[in-house]
């Protein structure tokens, strides 16, 4: 049996696209009547505290997010196998929000902006993508795809990643003592890493002051399309004030829904939007929770299980 339990989301009609999928495979939700200790599968977003309460017979949770740092934390999650969501949808549509934030920021969108509003003709010629350093944070699943897409369009491309990665096309650092080499090359820093102890707080006043300066008009730039956790807020205000930063693009934020006081809102260098980089879309969830089901059903090993030792 699997039990949905999906916090602001339509679980209902979750719900039906997984009975339809995995029919005769019953798929309840909470109120319904069924015995707890029947669930094999709980699939979730955001669990409430009492989530795996009674789910003596649970065998694997699913995880509707890629990223699984909130479920780490969750009170009484069982010592089971966590699946987290991969999915080349989403995939997709994280690298359309990367594309679409470097080449806006490498075209040197805001200062073409500020000038047409001023009604101010000078002719700044942007780098060609080749001068321009796009320096990815995370090489996984998500950040793989960004460096994919990015290639064509002629960027120099480096990356950042906890184990040494080859990857054709891309300079590759990795752990602490690659960190400063990486930034020192890199003009747009995009972070693609999962929240975990040793990433949080990663995007503050010293990661900044030490990307490269004198390449893009107006300075470096960082966008934030993984976690709020990651980035410290009153670091990236002062930076983008002082000039340390030429600007931001932040999908993510310490608190969600940003709060209406927050300074962010009123920067004219700061791009907001409410995380929505890339949502987990419900055909190709279904498809990819319920192929996971069938194929653990008939003995074969779970994939894309977090590791619970290194938070993701
Ligand atoms: P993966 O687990 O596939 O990749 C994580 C990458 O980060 C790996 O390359 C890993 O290194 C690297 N990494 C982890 N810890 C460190 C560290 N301490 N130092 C350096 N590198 C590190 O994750 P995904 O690519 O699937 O997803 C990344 C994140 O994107 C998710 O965790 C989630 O928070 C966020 N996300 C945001 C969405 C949005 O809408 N804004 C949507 C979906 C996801 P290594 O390869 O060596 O293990
Ligand atoms: C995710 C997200 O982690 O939507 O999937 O942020």
């Amino acid at each position: 049996m699997l039990l949905l339990h999906l916090t602001n989301i339509d679980e209902a009609s979750w719900a039906a696209s997984f009975r339809k999928a995995l029919a005769p495979y019953p798929v309840v939700l909470r109120g319904d009547d069924f015995d707890p200790a029947d669930v094999r599968y709980i699939f979730v977003w955001k669990p409430k505290a009492d989530a795996f309460e009674g789910l003596t017979g649970l065998e694997a949770i699913l995880s509707l997010g890629a990223g699984v740092d909130a479920l780490m934390q969750h009170p009484n999650l069982p010592d089971l196998p966590v699946v987290r969501f991969v999915d080349e949808d989403l995939s997709q549509r994280m690298s359309d929000y990367v594309v679409a934030h470097v080449t806006m920021h490498h075209r040197q969108y805001t200062r073409f902006q500020r000038d047409q509003k001023a009604r101010n003709w000078t002719q700044v010629y942007p780098p060609a993508a080749g001068e321009t350093t796009v320096g990815i944070m995370g090489m996984g699943v998500l950040g793989q795809d960004a460096v994919r897409r990015l290639k064509p369009l002629g960027f120099s491309l480096r990356s950042w990643s906890r184990t040494p990665k080859h990857v054709e096309g891309v300079e590759c650092f990795a752990g602490d003592e690659g960190f400063e080499p990486f930034l020192t090359g890199t003009d747009i820093l995009v972070n693609l890493l999962p929240l975990t102890p040793d990433t949080a707080g990663i995007l503050n006043t010293e990661t900044f002051s030490k990307l490269r300066r004198g390449s893009l008009e107006g300075g470096p730039v960082i966008i934030n399309a993984a976690r709020g956790g990651h980035q410290r807020e009153s670091d990236i205000v002062a930076a983008l004030k002082d000039g340390t930063l030429g600007a931001a693009s932040l999908d993510v934020f310490e608190v969600e829904p940003l709060p209406k006081d927050s300074p962010l809102w009123e920067i004219e260098n700061c791009y907001i939007t409410p995380h929505i980089a890339a949502i987990s879309n419900k055909k190709s969830g279904v498809r990819y929770f319920s192929r996971i089901i069938e194929d653990h059903r008939a003995g074969k090993p779970l994939i894309n299980v977090v590791d619970r030792a290194r938070g993701y």
